[in-house]
C-alpha cells in the first residue's frame, strides 16, 4: 500500500525568487496539508549527506553547492498516494520537460535549479522526513 506523506524542499533558486508563496498555494490546492514545515539553510556538508545518493554522478558537486546556496523551505506534506502524486505536480526534472501547468514548468530555472525536491518512495520520504524535523516537530 502506498503511503500518506511526501517530503519536499522549496529549492534556493524559487525561494529566492519569490516563488514560494505560489508554489505553497499550488500544493494545498492539490489538496496536500503541510504537517511539518521550515525556512531554513542547508550548509554544504548537510546538502552534500542529503544527496549523498548522487555523489557519484557528474553533477553532484554543482548540485551541493546550489543547495546550500540561500535558504529553502523544507515541509511533509499528507495525501492519498503522496509520493506519487507529488511527483506528478512537481512535473519532470528538467523543467523543459516537465508537463504544463507542473511546479518545475512554471517557477524553475534549469535542471540544476529546478524549484522543488518531492521524494520518490515512501522509504525516503520517511529519511528525508527525519533529516529535517524531529518527532515534536511534526503535527496530525
Ligand atoms: P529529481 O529531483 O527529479 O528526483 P534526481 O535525478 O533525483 O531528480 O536529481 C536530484 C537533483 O539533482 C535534481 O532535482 C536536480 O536539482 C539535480 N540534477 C539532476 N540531474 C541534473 C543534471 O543533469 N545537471 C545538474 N543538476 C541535475
Ligand atoms: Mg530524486
Amino acid at each position: 500500500m502506498s503511503g500518506k506523506r511526501t517530503f519536499t524542499m522549496i529549492k534556493p533558486d524559487a525561494v529566492q525568487n519569490g516563488h514560494t508563496g505560489a508554489i505553497l498555494n499550488d500544493i494545498i490546492t492539490d489538496g496536500f496539508r503541510v504537517v511539518a514545515m521550515k525556512y531554513t539553510r542547508l550548509t554544504p556538508e548537510k546538502a552534500g549527506e542529503f544527496y549523498a545518493v548522487h555523489r557519484e554522478r557528474p553533477f553532484y558537486r554543482e548540485l551541493v553547492e546550489y543547495m546550500s546556496s540561500g535558504p529553502i523551505v523544507a515541509a511533509i506534506l499528507e495525501k492519498e498516494n503522496a509520493v506519487e502524486s507529488f511527483r506528478k505536480l512537481i512535473g519532470a526534472t528538467d523543467p523543459q520537460k516537465a508537463e504544463e501547468g507542473t511546479i518545475r514548468r512554471k517557477y524553475a530555472q534549469s535542471i540544476a535549479a529546478n524549484a522543488i525536491h518531492g521524494s520518490d518512495s515512501d522509504e525516503n520520504a520517511a529519511i528525508e522526513s527525519a533529516f529535517f524535523f524531529s518527532k515534536l516537530e511534526i503535527f496530525e
